[in-house]
Formats: C-alpha cells, sequence, structure tokens
C-alpha cells in the first residue's frame, strides 16, 4: 500500500505570515547557507507522524475529528528569535510560540495520542513548540547570522486565536518540501 509523509500542526494566519516574512528576509542578509522556509509554508508542527498508509491516515482522521470537535479554541503569540541546539551551534533557527501550557499543550496532548493510537512508537523528544525559519546548511562562517538573530531576539510576530489543527502530508522533491493541507479538525 503507498504511505504517505504526514504531520499535524496549526497554520499561521496571513498577518503573522507577513511578519514572519520580513523577519526571514532580514535574517538571510547574513549571506549564512541555510534553507529558508518561505512564509506559505511555515506553520507549527505539534506531531511529525512520518509515513503512514491510508487506511492509518483515514482511522486518525476519525480520532481527531473526535477529539479536536470539543476542544476550545486559545490564542497563542508569535515572539522571539533562537536556534536549535543553541546559539554557538545554530542548526534549526525558530521563531518562538506560547505560551505552552493550556490550549496548546492539550492540543498537542491529542495528537500525540491519536499517533499512539495508530500503531506509532511515542515521541521521545519533550515537545517543543516553535516555527522552523531556516536549516542551517554549513558549520563554519555563521557569525553574521548568529549576529542577527541576537539583534532579532525581541521579534514579536503578533498574536492569534487557533480556531483548529491540520492533517498535512509532506512531499519531499530537490526543492524542498511541499506540503498539502488534507484535513482540517475545527474546534467547537
Ligand atoms: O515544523 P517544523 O519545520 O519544525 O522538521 C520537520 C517539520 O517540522 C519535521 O516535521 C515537520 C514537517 O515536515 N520532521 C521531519 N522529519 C522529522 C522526523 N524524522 C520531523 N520531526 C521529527 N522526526
Amino acid at each position: 500500500m503507498r504511505t504517505m509523509r504526514t504531520f499535524i500542526a496549526i497554520e499561521l494566519p496571513e498577518p503573522i505570515r507577513r511578519e514572519l516574512a520580513a523577519l526571514g528576509a532580514a535574517l538571510r542578509q547574513s549571506g549564512v547557507r541555510a534553507s529558508w522556509v518561505t512564509a506559505d509554508r511555515i506553520h507549527l508542527t505539534l506531531r511529525f507522524l512520518g509515513e503512514i498508509d491510508p487506511e492509518d491516515a483515514d482511522h486518525l482522521s476519525e480520532i481527531l475529528t473526535q477529539h479536536y470537535a470539543g476542544h476550545e479554541s486559545f490564542r497563542l503569540r508569535v515572539a522571539g528569535v533562537g536556534a536549535f541546539p543553541n546559539l554557538k551551534r545554530p542548526s534549526v533557527v525558530w521563531v518562538g510560540v506560547g505560551p505552552s501550557e493550556g490550549g496548546l499543550s492539550s492540543a498537542h496532548a491529542i495528537a500525540e495520542t491519536a499517533a499512539q493510537t495508530i500503531g506509532l512508537a511515542p515521541e521521545k523528544k519533550r515537545f517543543n513548540a516553535h516555527l522552523t525559519l531556516a536549516r542551517v546548511r554549513e558549520a563554519r562562517d555563521i557569525a553574521p547570522l548568529v549576529e542577527l538573530i541576537t539583534r532579532h531576539s525581541g521579534f514579536c510576530g503578533g498574536e492569534f486565536d487557533v480556531t483548529g489543527v491540520a492533517l498535512f502530508s509532506s512531499k519531499l522533491t530537490p526543492n524542498g518540501p511541499v506540503y498539502k493541507r488534507l484535513k482540517d479538525f475545527l474546534f467547537r
């Protein structure tokens, strides 16, 4: 059976995307080799599922529909810039999202439980809510990027109401991943 690479994520509204695009453009000036995630593709991943078969995707969709239908909407704030694992060795440039308690935490828990219900192993890494802005391709000469991240550390992208979650497919291509929204799960 043909599997598909999938993940569960929260989409961002247009005004936030615009702020992220401006931030991305500013950080790109560093000239450091990195793959920059265009603002139309940036999302808040709750759970990466990897390759799953269509039957499991259907089952997962049923569970998510049921559980998210009872969920309250909640407000998130997009602010701060940093790097994983740290600024000395930036591998992923991220923008912060919070608060991580409350709505975001329970929306994440639903995604994690649903993933396990279709047989996926529990996620080992602690959930660390973030938006990926770039993946750094070179380890040398990163000083200009670190400088710009530090200068923009007070970045504020605004707040938005989360009213649902979506299931996405991700196709890996030589030009980067192509994401497709497969199904929306709206809160009550
Ligand atoms: O939303 P971001 O960009 O942080 O990094 C991938 C992306 O996260 C992540 O899933 C999201 C959609 O592709 N991802 C890709 N492969 C992964 C893996 N093997 C992964 N997360 C965990 N394990």
